[in-house]
């Protein structure tokens, strides 16, 4: 049965946050509780899945279905729950280290398979919860670790552009300083049928107060999304990384292409039974 109209509010779980003060994080908690109250989804509707890290710790704040993975593996499990169970709304997330690093492949992979999940990607640039090592996307000369004294010294790589090469066919970015535009983006990204990858830049003040200069730096993209991949290419390989909204979407057919047979196969019902 429906519930009564959801407030944003209402879909917090009571838990306090540990993150730090000024962490980006909170911002995407607030979007994704906006977007979810927007889109009038009731909380058993709902399941976020996620990996290790900082960011992982988001589906404990949220009154809804979660479940808190093992590192890097977040993406794996909502896209069996998804496939499984269509009618729940998956949104899997976790941090740039979760899953850009050791949840690498299972990106890649998520992005050409296709399968209806938003994706949120808090990219901090850095391995918070584990004070402040380098991840894929930290600058190559940032020297504020003593892990890594001189920079990483490696090119960062551009999430946007290889959820493109990978077959993704919605792309956007969002900006924790920005939580107007993050909710719309997140409530888009709801909508959309098939993969859906958010990237959201979050700032890490504790180990990178320099990223309060983000919001001098971030731009907002008016125009409508690219539709084509070949200008999609062109646009994330030139931009800088820190131009926020919905940046592609191209219509593809998400997988599996029909409703799986779960509720008609008699095994499978048993099996997934909610
Ligand atoms: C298999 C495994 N390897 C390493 C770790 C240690 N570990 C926990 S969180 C984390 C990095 C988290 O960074 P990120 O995903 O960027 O999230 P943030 O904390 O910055 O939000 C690492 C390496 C782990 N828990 N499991």
């Amino acid at each position: 049965m429906a519930e009564a109209a959801l407030r944003p509010k209402d879909y917090k779980s009571g838990l306090k946050p540990i993150w730090c003060p000024g962490c980006g994080h909170y911002a995407v908690l607030n979007g994704l509780v906006k977007a979810l109250a927007a889109l009038g989804l009731d909380r058993d509707r709902v399941a976020l899945v996620s990996g290790i890290g900082c960011s992982s710790r988001l589906p404990a704040y949220v009154d809804s279905y979660g479940f808190h993975g093992v590192h890097g593996r977040g993406l794996a499990v909502a896209q069996g729950l998804a496939v499984a169970r269509p009618d729940l709304a998956v949104i899997a997330l976790g941090g740039d280290g979760d899953g850009f690093s050791i949840g690498g492949n299972h990106f890649i992979h998520a992005c050409r398979r296709n399968v209806d999940i938003t994706y949120i990607a808090m990219d901090n640039e850095v391995y918070g919860m584990t004070k402040g090592q380098a991840s894929p996307t930290t600058p190559m000369d940032w020297d504020h670790s003593k892990l890594t004294p001189h920079g990483p010294g490696i090119r960062p790589f551009k999430p946007a552009a290889l959820a493109l090469a990978a077959g993704a066919p919605w792309i956007a970015r969002g900006y924790s300083g920005n939580p107007n535009q993050l909710a719309k983006l997140l409530a888009a990204a709801l909508e959309h049928r098939g993969f859906s990858f958010l990237h959201v830049l979050s700032q890490c003040i504790t180990y990178c107060p320099e990223q309060t200069d983000w919001k001098a730096v971030v731009s907002e993209r008016e125009d409508d999304p690219v539709a084509h991949a070949d200008a999609a290419a062109q646009l994330f390989l030139a931009e800088d990384g820190f131009a926020t909204g919905l940046l592609y979407a191209e219509p593809r057919t998400p997988w599996p292409p029909a409703a799986p047979a779960a509720a008609a196969d008699p095994r499978l019902a048993e099996a997934f039974r909610p």
